[in-house]
């Protein structure tokens, strides 16, 4: 009964997300209430979504569809369906101009009924991050980018739209289907997480102002790799294992992005993600993995980078990119920094 009470009282006293976006709407400096039903369309879409992720074991909408995607990966049936509801619930809310998928090779142009070619915003987002944990029951992820179109409102949305530096996002964020569905973001004041009360379908404010603590003791790399990645990662991966200090750190690794990221954002810690020679450009995707969290890094005070240069002043040149990607706590991304500078000291010669 306690714990009933508890949360009964927990999810009275907290403000719902759709109070926090009427709230904070005029914060907004574009508020034009535009921006506010994009993310209520993405709460709506998140909700569908974290109902399947949930009853997958039960339904058969596990396993590979049988297509591959862009990415030459075998597209999970609930990486479809998920693909599928974020786009739609967008495209009938006639509220972007274009949206761009991890799931798509090439952008949507949104053609409505009052040509949606008026609209101000473009999505891009990877519907299901980490997806092959699917199938073992580990948690995965939504990401979402937004940007303000670049070209002239009136016309059909262009790839030029797309390709923006992160630094011109105007809200970022993620949907973590874990033991609990939240939904994390920002719109550049700060990074808020909002926890979803499955009985009534509402998202409820759980995680104000999420900060990166500036040291963390958790280092997220897939060491299965180690072989293959240059000597100043190998070299990283050794300082966290030196007994010295407050090391050695614990290693922590899910295979899903949004799981470690969010994890290290609340304990602390560092992501990486380095080139290999398996790997020559890194894995993941820039536009709509990195930028996106490295908005949201950032916002809560953390640090994002490539291994030499910030994130999200990239200029990208393709969709569907990809870089290599450091992302934490301040001071763990920058001691990875140093040993770029030694590897290349050491190595570059
Ligand atoms: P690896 C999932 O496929 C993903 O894009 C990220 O979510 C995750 O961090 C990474 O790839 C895992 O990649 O090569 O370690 O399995």
């Amino acid at each position: 009964n306690t714990d009933k009470l508890c949360c009964y009282y927990f999810f009275q006293s907290n403000k719902t997300l759709g109070e926090f976006i009427i709230e904070n709407q005029n914060a907004f400096q574009y508020s034009s209430g535009e921006l506010s039903r994009i993310i209520n369309s993405i709460r709506l879409a998140a909700k569908v979504v974290s109902y399947k992720v949930n009853k997958a074991g039960l339904v058969d909408i596990v396993g590979a569809a049988g297509e591959r995607n862009i990415q030459g990966e075998d597209q999970q049936k609930l990486d479809v369906y998920a693909n599928n509801i974020f786009i739609q619930t967008l495209i009938n809310r006639e509220i972007v101009c274009g949206i761009a998928s991890e799931e798509n090779d090439d952008f949507i142009t949104v053609e409505g009924s009052d040509s949606s070619h008026n609209n101000k915003y473009v999505v891009l987002m990877d519907p299901l991050d980490g997806s092959s944990n699917i199938d073992v029951n580990v948690s995965v992820g939504t990401i979402f980018s937004v940007y303000r179109r670049i070209t002239p409102i009136g016309t059909p949305v262009t790839l030029e739209d797309f390709l923006q530096p992160g630094i011109n996002q105007v809200a970022a964020g993620y949907v973590i289907y874990g033991t609990s569905t939240m939904l994390v973001y920002t719109t550049g004041h700060g990074v808020n997480g909002f926890t979803l009360n499955p009985a009534i379908g509402t998202f409820y404010l759980s995680h104000p102002n999420m900060q990166f603590s500036e040291d963390g003791n958790i280092y997220s790399i897939n060491e299965g790799n180690y072989v293959h990645f240059p000597q100043g990662v190998k070299d990283y991966i050794k300082y966290c294992q030196l007994e010295e200090g407050d090391r050695p750190y614990t290693s922590r690794y899910i295979g899903s992005l949004v799981s470690d990221i969010h994890r290290n954002m609340i304990k602390g810690g560092i992501y990486i993600y380095p080139t290999s020679s398996k790997a020559p450009k890194g894995k993941l995707r820039l536009l709509y993995e990195c930028n996106p969290m490295s908005f949201i890094v950032e916002q809560a005070g953390g640090k994002a980078s490539d291994g030499f240069n910030r994130i999200m002043e990239l200029q990208p040149t393709e969709l569907h990119e990809r870089v290599p990607f450091f992302c934490g706590s301040m001071n763990m991304v920058k001691k990875r920094f140093v040993y770029n500078i030694i590897y290349i000291a050491g190595c570059k010669t």
